[in-house]
């Protein structure tokens, strides 16, 4: 472990000078802002200063450069996650009291950075940590955006979307680096040039802005490699200020240009289906890939000169999923036109480069752009696409059978459309999915034409989470006890986390298993009364499925099973359960209807039975507001039972249920995403798995012969029950009925298999609560699925890209 601060007492004299020199107060009279500032800046200098010998040795060892492209990073607060992975954060909490002030509080004056909207924009930050941890050269390429995900308030039990200015009171990680701006055209028209017997083109009359790079460090665990996040914010390229105007007294017509350019980087996309047909996010999605691929080519030159068939051999870059799919045409264009590569030249060199992983195979998120739009805003980048899509149709086998068919599938322009997801394959030398079943179903049914004709591009890399946020950081009082148990090389290796099976037969080991995940639900109880008024018994059964909202991942069936229990404890005294919070938390896309319903049904139904003295000792409904990287933090680790309910074949990985997993919290289940791992993993007798399996859902589905209709009849007592209390009046109290989730099930023949499933859920539901009372059962339990969690650690997702994709 390199150090930044040789003694306590070095980094006391530091920070309090720190302090002095940005507030221009005495230390004992700041504020928790002055002071957290300060610290932050203290920590990102160091980290600076370790960043730039890290580059100083990247360039000596001739390291292959990894380029992570996402239009989202969801970072979330780093402080303390930087203290830790500096190995500091004792240090700091303990000289912090010594100074009159608390660690905690000062980290709770960071903005958490929502600049992702969920498992995507996360994932791209477990892979920066984990880069930095494994020594790789990797670079997070992405938007720095004025206003991050919306803060979500619940109001009469409705989502209501605040701004989230994030920024407002600065934000002391990061460095602006206008030397370093790009300035990216938009617009105009293609005009060739002749010279010798080639032509060679480029764009005039566009319009232009300017991509401001702003870095953030990335400190990787051990503090010997600090790597950087890049964000680009966009900005006019002169000030255009119009100063006429302003005498006249136009204050806004003034400043258009600015405000036109602002745009583009003001917003992040709250739609987790994707955001097809705004103009707006497909100049994201240029500038964010133009800025970023000219920083990569600009260090290749610096390092090696102009050799650009060299370029795969330094450089990777990686697309994470397919908002970042121009990078294929964007190196294109410049490898040709700036370059003046030959076309079959600059394909080799960046066929070799690019590699893309899919995150979905929902067909209405697979990213697709009207063609008369995409070719108006990047002409040349548009023609290039079609050269792609033009050589891709030459090379088909016309003597094959069901080549026209092929075609169809995998052509990139089609019906009108840029099919994004097509242009990523073709442009990429790999395609991975994000667990097993997952890139099962890639290769078998979404990219089959493709995988039939390169199966070599296809590979899985099974999601990970950083353990460093996930578990060191998030759960002190469990870390201490492993630390105790197996020693502290879990965070280095989280393989190490095996050892705790030992410890399963350990009584006394166990009590204090037990011991730490009550403190942890008492902490939640805590923040729970605070944020909602609440009061939440911490010697109940946290039952917690925190997500985005979405139809797939079945919120509504959880809920239902709520209002079925409620239902049976009302009418039947023999009926009981284990007295249960159920706990949910996430925010639904501002667009989607049925999403915000049931996050209404929820609340409505948490209004009823908190308020239903009859029930309150056995069952509490408990929907946290605004769910973000800083609350999750304090909701893992006091879960027991993690709610993984997708239908099968939908959820492409999921990583909530790693995050539980980690934490000792018992995955109750569908075959579906990285839940088959898991119960691989920690074997299917410690978790408890349910409902149909993928082929029993597309068996279902071929056979034509499911009638939702049937099925709520054929249980009327309970699941026709439940239904009919969505617009009944009974959870109409807040805001009103729910017919509109009633209508959307029925009318769709029950498309998620909801109500399929939901026996067979309540069920599973009721025996593994009911194995809850064998105490040291269930805290073994727990014990064992953080013992085998450790494969899902993101260092060992990332060693396989490293290995298997990258070569760096
Ligand atoms: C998620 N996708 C998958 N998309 O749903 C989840 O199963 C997986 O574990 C995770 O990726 C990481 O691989 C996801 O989060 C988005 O949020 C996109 C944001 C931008 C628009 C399109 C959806």
């Amino acid at each position: 472990m390199d150090t930044i601060f040789n003694s306590k007492q070095e980094f006391i004299e530091e920070y309090r000078e720190a302090v002095r020199e940005l507030s221009g107060k005495k230390f004992e009279i700041t504020s928790d802002i002055d002071r957290f500032n300060a610290l932050a800046g203290l920590i990102a200098s160091k980290a600076r200063s370790v960043s730039a010998r890290t580059d100083d040795r990247f360039k000596k060892e001739g390291k292959k450069r990894v380029y992570y492209f996402s239009i989202e990073f969801l970072i979330g607060r780093l402080l303390d996650n930087y203290l830790i992975n500096f190995g500091i954060r004792d240090m700091v909490d303990e000289a912090l009291r010594e100074m009159g002030c608390n660690l905690d509080d000062l980290c709770r004056m960071e903005p958490d950075a929502a600049l992702g909207n969920g498992g995507l924009g996360r994932l791209a930050a477990c892979f920066l940590d984990s880069m930095a941890h494994e020594d790789i050269a990797g670079y997070g390429n992405g938007m720095r955006y004025r206003y991050g995900l919306f803060k979500q308030e619940i109001v009469d039990g409705r989502q209501v979307e605040v701004a989230d200015e994030w920024l407002s009171r600065g934000y002391p990680w990061e460095v602006r680096r206008p030397d370093k701006a790009v300035r990216i055209g938009f617009g105009g028209h293609v005009v060739g040039h002749t010279e010798g017997d080639r032509i060679f083109y480029s764009v005039e009359g566009t319009e232009d802005v300017l991509a401001v790079p702003y870095d953030i460090p990335v400190v990787g665990f051990g503090g010997k490699t600090v790597n950087k996040l890049r964000v680009w914010s966009a900005e006019p390229i002169d000030e255009h200020f119009d100063l006429e105007a302003f005498n006249r007294g136009e204050y806004a017509m003034a400043d258009a240009s600015r405000a036109d350019a602002e745009a583009i980087s003001a917003i992040l996309y709250p739609n987790d289906a994707g955001e097809h047909g705004r103009l707006l996010r497909l100049k994201q999605e240029y500038l964010f890939v133009a800025a970023g691929i000219r920083t990569a080519l600009d260090v290749f030159r610096r390092e090696h000169g102009a050799k650009w068939e060299l370029l795969p051999d330094y450089v990777a870059i990686h697309t994470n999923d397919t908002h970042p799919a121009m990078c294929g045409p964007e190196l294109m264009r410049i490898l040709m036109d700036e370059e003046k590569l030959t076309w079959e030249e600059a394909w080799d060199i960046v066929t070799k480069t690019i590699s893309y992983t899919n995150h979905t195979i929902l067909p209405e998120a697979l990213e697709k752009w009207p063609i008369a739009t995409f070719s108006k805003l990047l002409p040349r980048i548009y023609d290039i696409i079609d050269e792609i899509n033009r050589r891709w149709r030459d090379s088909f086998d016309t003597s094959q059978e069901g080549w026209q068919e092929r075609l169809r599938k995998t052509s990139v322009l089609w019906d009108g459309e840029v099919r994004m997801a097509n242009l990523s394959v073709i442009c990429s030398h790999s395609v991975n999915g994000v667990a097993k079943i997952h890139t099962d179903i890639l290769k078998r049914s979404v990219l089959n034409d493709f995988y039939a004709l390169t199966p070599e591009k296809f590979n899985n890399k099974t999601n990970g989470i950083t353990p460093r946020r996930f578990l060191a950081e998030a759960n002190p009082s469990y870390s201490k006890l492993i630390t105790e148990a197996i020693g502290p090389k879990w965070m280095d290796d989280a393989d190490e986390l095996k050892k705790l099976v030992e410890f399963e037969k350990d009584p006394s080991f166990l009590v204090r298993v037990g011991d730490s995940k009550r403190q942890n639900k008492v902490r939640l109880a805590r923040y729970v009364r605070r944020e909602t008024g609440l009061v939440i018994d911490p010697d109940s059964i946290f039952d917690v499925q925190v997500k985005r909202f979405h139809a797939y991942k079945r919120q509504l069936m959880n809920i239902m099973k709520v209002m079925d229990l409620y239902n049976r404890l009302l009418d039947d005294s023999s009926f009981s359960i284990q007295p249960t919070t159920f706990i949910f938390s996430g925010k639904a896309a501002s667009s989607y209807t049925f999403a915000k319903e049931v996050i209404r049904l929820i609340n409505s139904v948490a209004d009823v039975v908190n308020n239903d003295s009859r029930v309150n000792d056995l069952m509490k409904v408990c929907f946290i507001p605004n769910f973000r990287v800083s609350n999750a933090q304090l909701i893992y680790p006091a879960a027991e039972i993690s709610e993984q309910i997708s239908t099968a074949g939908k959820e492409a990985s999921g990583t909530s249920n790693m995050k539980l997993m980690m934490n000792g919290a018992i995955t109750l289940g569908t075959m579906d995403g990285a839940n088959i791992e898991i119960a691989q993993l920690a074997g299917e007798e410690n978790e408890k798995i349910f409902g149909l399996t993928t082929p029993e859902v597309e068996e279902l589905r071929a056979s034509g012969n499911y009638f939702a209709w049937d099925v709520v009849n054929a249980d009327r007592d309970r699941l026709g029950r439940v239904m009919s209390e969505l617009t009944d009046n009974t959870f109409a109290g807040l805001s009103g009925n729910f017919d509109s989730i009633h209508n959307e099930v029925m009318s769709n023949n029950d498309y998620d298999l909801v109500l399929k499933d939901f026996r067979s859920y309540v069920d599973a539901w009721e025996e593994l609560t009911s194995s809850y009372a064998d105490t040291r059962d269930w805290n073994r339990r727990a014990l064992h699925n953080t013992a085998m969690s450790g494969w899902f650690s993101s260092d060992r997702t990332i060693r396989e890209y490293r290995d298997e994709i990258w070569h760096a």
